[in-house]
């Protein structure tokens, strides 16, 4: 039988830009995917998008835009993203593909059938921002959302609600029986302890908006956007469609999600799971919370920095290597910027990067290429012992998710590869010709050592582990090729490049603060009197007419009406905004501004509008007002 895992992330709400945060979780579980195969596990991981619900359908209104074609646009930067963060995941599910839809209508009839579905009267609060359900005794005073402190809405509505009071003794069993079934070990206490004081029924339907899964026997209803999305698990790998597949990785080994939805991965999915007569996920991991700078992430405070930035200025491999190594998963942590330079500068640059620099320097300067070991002299066996023992103590704390655990152990046979260096003492070797085969043994042991940590540390930093490979000529052959000298001496090696430069801390410039900068800072020079602001000419104008400039991907030509008369402008706008959706909107313009010739066509006057990421959300006034008035 092959050996079989299947992991899987949270599938993210579309409608926020994913961020460090969020990038964390399926940054671990690409982590483990690639740990797994180098294992020779024949694996699956999964991610994918949430995309119904209230709030997705809130923002798409907002954005005055088709939810499915709000979700079809917003899903695209989860998938680009994860291309260009290296993720490796098998596949990427969407709620409102058909497959999907179709599986969640057949679960929700099965459950139905077994007599687990019922109608009722939901009156309670919801919170939309977490799609989730609270009653008075979950709430303090304030009657904010004990999840992410956002007011609540008060909702009364028919309802269908799953029993999930009757799994309360089933679960009970499986969490006795299963240890590890929910970890860390304080978030399955947790769990434990709602169990303990007994599951109430729970309301899986929606009956004031549309935007979501019909319910297969009432289509006044759509299934609450909570169980759509657990369902994602199975569908995504064929549940009911393609029974082989879905038979050789269901139960998934491992779910990981953020400790905010544990309740809904550890005690509802379970229910749904045992009401359809389907077995359990071997392991749900809820990692703590990542804040960043010590803040909690969040969009005003401009630390909700895209993932992108950070690898653009400091390299995937160092921010992977960085948040694994300094976050312990599964507790709080924080991303400091401070901290990530410290771990590149220290363990990549003069650790790592050293050893592999120093070593391949080292055997171009005195051999023609990598040299044999002839006999074993002081410190080798030390060398080879510790390796052995990193290669032991690496899979067990690689198998039980503690990365930085796994990582330190590495990081220990890296600098006793830069001791040993200082304790053989290779460049007195070099002037002695007499110890010529002592200087190729330590050498080809430094070889070694250095391709066992590349091996080890490749789920993580993939391209510094290729660059190490590439380096000592060597093939990587997974798993097998761990261990003791059996690197292919004989072949040529290069030097090249150190694998991390260092960072000038002087020259430095925080790319997280440069957010907060760019948004926050005013200086003196920059501030402006009430006579300059008086300069500006800014009106009301309604569009009547909106084109496309052709060989203009960002432009539109728009005809304003403006106290009766038309003006024509050109506005940098057709990224965000189809010219359709623009007709009779009421924006703000700068009147007065001196005309010029964009692509060709006369712009007379500019539009306002607020940057919000890539995105453009144009400025327009509060009700009704006459084309034509005045701003001041
Ligand atoms: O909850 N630190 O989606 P979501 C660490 N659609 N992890 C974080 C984080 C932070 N500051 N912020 C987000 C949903 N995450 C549902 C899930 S699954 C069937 C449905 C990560 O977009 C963490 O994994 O709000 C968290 O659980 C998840 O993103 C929440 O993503």
């Amino acid at each position: 039988m092959p050996k079989v895992f299947y992991v899987t992330t949270p599938i993210y709400y579309i409608n926020s830009d994913p961020h460090i945060g969020s990038a964390y979780t399926t940054i671990v579980a690409d982590i483990v995917a690639r740990y797994k195969r180098m294992m020779g596990y024949d694996t699956f991981f999964l991610t994918g998008t949430d995309e119904h619900g209230q709030h997705v359908l809130r923002s798409a209104q907002s954005a005055q835009k088709d939810p499915k074609d709000f979700s079809d646009e917003l899903a695209t930067r989860f998938v680009n993203l994860w291309k260009e963060l290296g993720i490796s995941n098998d596949g990427f599910v969407r709620t409102t593909d058909d497959y999907h839809i179709k599986t969640v209508q057949d679960f929700f009839q099965k459950m139905y059938d077994k007599g687990d579905i019922y109608l009722g009267k939901y009156e309670g609060w919801y919170c939309v921002n977490c799609e989730t359900f609270w009653t008075d005794k979950d709430l303090n005073k304030d009657k904010l959302c004990p999840t992410c402190n956002r007011p609540l809405e008060h909702i009364e509505e028919e309802n269908y609600f799953f029993r999930l009071s009757r799994y309360t003794e089933p679960l009970l069993k499986h969490f006795k029986e299963h240890p590890d079934f929910v970890e860390p070990d304080f978030r399955r206490n947790e769990m434990l302890k709602i169990l303990e004081g007994g599951l109430e029924d729970v309301s899986v339907s929606r009956t004031s908006f549309n935007w979501g899964v019909p319910v297969p026997f009432d289509s006044k209803h759509v299934v609450y956007v909570w169980f759509d999305a657990l369902i994602n698990y199975v569908s995504a790998i064929g549940y009911g469609r393609d029974e082989k597949m879905f038979n050789k990785y269901w139960p998934a080994d491992v779910h990981f999600i953020g400790k905010e939805i544990n309740r809904f991965h550890s005690l509802i999915w379970p229910a749904m799971l045992m009401s359809v007569g389907l077995p359990l996920p071997k392991k749900i991991f809820a990692h703590g919370w990542l804040t960043v700078n010590g803040e909690k992430i969040s969009k005003s405070k401009g630390n909700a920095v895209d993932p992108r930035i950070l690898i653009k200025a400091y390299g995937i491999d160092a921010v992977k290597y960085y948040l694994l190594r300094d976050i312990q998963f599964g507790n709080d942590g924080d991303f400091s910027e401070d901290n990530l330079i410290v771990r590149i500068n220290a363990d990549l640059a003069n650790d790592l990067g050293n050893l592999v620099h120093r070593t391949l320097s080292m055997i171009s300067q005195n051999f023609d290429t990598l040299p044999t070991p002839s006999e074993v002299g002081k410190y080798d066996d030390e060398i080879e012992k510790l390796t052995l023992e990193t290669i032991k103590d690496y899979f067990r704390f690689m198998d039980e998710f503690k990365f930085t655990e796994a990582l330190t152990t590495v990081w220990k046979l890296i600098k006793f590869g830069n001791k040993y260096i200082d304790l053989t003492e290779p460049w007195l070797l070099a002037h002695d010709d007499s110890k010529r085969e002592r200087l190729a043994t330590v050498l080809y042991n430094l070889s070694d050592l250095i391709r066992n940590v590349a091996i080890m540390l490749s789920p993580v930093m993939v391209k510094t582990s290729e660059k190490i490979f590439e380096k000592i000529n060597q093939k990587f052959e997974g798993i097998e090729s761990l261990g003791w000298h059996k690197t292919v001496a004989g072949v040529n090696v290069t030097v090249g490049e150190p694998l991390f430069p260092r960072i000038d801390i002087k020259k430095w410039k925080k790319v997280i603060n440069m957010v907060n900068e760019e948004t926050q800072k005013v200086d003196e020079k920059s501030q402006v009197t009430i006579e300059d602001f008086a300069k500006l000419d800014l009106r009301v104008a309604r569009i009547i007419k909106a084109e496309r400039i052709p060989k203009a991907e960002k432009l539109l030509k728009l005809i304003l009406d403006v106290g009766g008369e038309n003006r024509q402008i050109v506005a940098g706008i057709a990224k965000t905004y189809t010219p359709e959706s623009l007709i009779g909107r009421e924006i703000i313009i700068i009147y007065n501004l001196k005309p010029v010739k964009l692509m060709g066509e006369e712009s007379n006057g500019m539009l306002l509008a607020a940057k919000d990421g890539d995105k453009l959300r144009l400025l327009t006034v509060d009700g009704q007002v006459e084309t034509g008035a005045k701003i001041s």
